[in-house]
């Protein structure tokens, strides 16, 4: 609904990334001086959750490694448990500008989730080869599922309403790459409204990506299963409003 008072929380999740949290988080402080931070540590073998801590961000430690789904369940939990209602995710590598935030948000007055999306109209993002077929691919497939053109579902970079909040603390895929393409499918399924919004992503910070091209690719893959899977599945149930697990 239109000019709802929101209560949002930004999400960041976080391996090893000592050399640009701060940076982002210092960021997001500066553009955003009401939204709270909470960064999900998910075992990093470096500084990044005491550097994130210095800060000012809450920081979740996981005692182990879940990957990018498992920390965003608990970002999600934690917002659903502290009153948020609204959910951002922001990278800790540098690449999601927050100046979009606000944009995605607004978003969030026709739509229950808002993908912030390269490729549709802003920046020079490209991707190649088979990555770019398979991205294709399963952008034509989330397309179909939410009933709208959605061209980039790999996109970390996204704001949730009350509802993806809710449906998300309760079921999010833990599996590499379930965060984005498979989270999305489910929703959709859900009755969720997905809408995106064109942005420019930055180049990492500093660090190394989590997966290589080679690696990615098969991922890519395993998430096109992963996405035929979850149409297979009955669609889950949006918790109601108020309701724990
Ligand atoms: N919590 C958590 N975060 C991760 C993991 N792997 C990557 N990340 C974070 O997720 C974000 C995106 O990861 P990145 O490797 O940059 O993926 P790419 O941007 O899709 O190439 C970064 O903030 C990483 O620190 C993981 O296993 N657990
Ligand atoms: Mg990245």
């Amino acid at each position: 609904m239109p000019g709802t008072p929101r209560n949002p929380l930004v999400v960041v999740p976080a391996l090893n990334e000592e050399a640009s949290v701060e940076a982002v988080l210092t960021d997001l402080r500066r553009l955003l001086p009401d939204v709270p931070c909470v960064v999900v540590d998910d075992g990093s073998s470096d500084a990044t959750a005491t550097v994130a801590e210095a800060a000012g961000a809450v920081v979740l430690r996981l005692p182990y490694n879940l990957g990018v789904g498992g920390a965003m369940r608990t970002g999600f939990r934690y917002a659903r448990d502290h009153g948020y209602d609204v959910v951002v995710q922001v990278d800790a590598d540098g690449q999601h500008d927050p100046q979009y935030i606000p944009r995605l948000m607004q978003g969030l007055d026709d739509a229950d989730i808002v993908i912030g999306a390269r490729f549709a109209g802003v920046g020079d993002y490209v991707a190649r080869g088979p990555r770019r077929w398979a991205m294709r691919l399963l952008a034509r497939t989330v397309s179909t599922t939410a009933g709208r053109p959605l061209s980039d579902v790999t996109s970390g970079f996204k704001a949730m309403g009350p509802r993806a909040v809710r449906l998300f603390a309760h079921t999010y895929p833990a599996e590499w790459l379930g965060d984005t393409v498979e989270a999305l499918v489910i929703a959709a399924r859900s009755g969720l409204v997905i809408a995106q919004q064109p942005i420019q992503m930055r180049p990492r910070a500093a660090g190394q990506p989590s997966q290589g091209a080679g690696r990615a690719t098969v991922y890519l893959l395993r998430a096109g299963i992963a996405v035929l899977i979850a149409l297979l599945r009955p669609p889950a149930v949006v918790p109601p409003e108020g309701s724990f697990r």
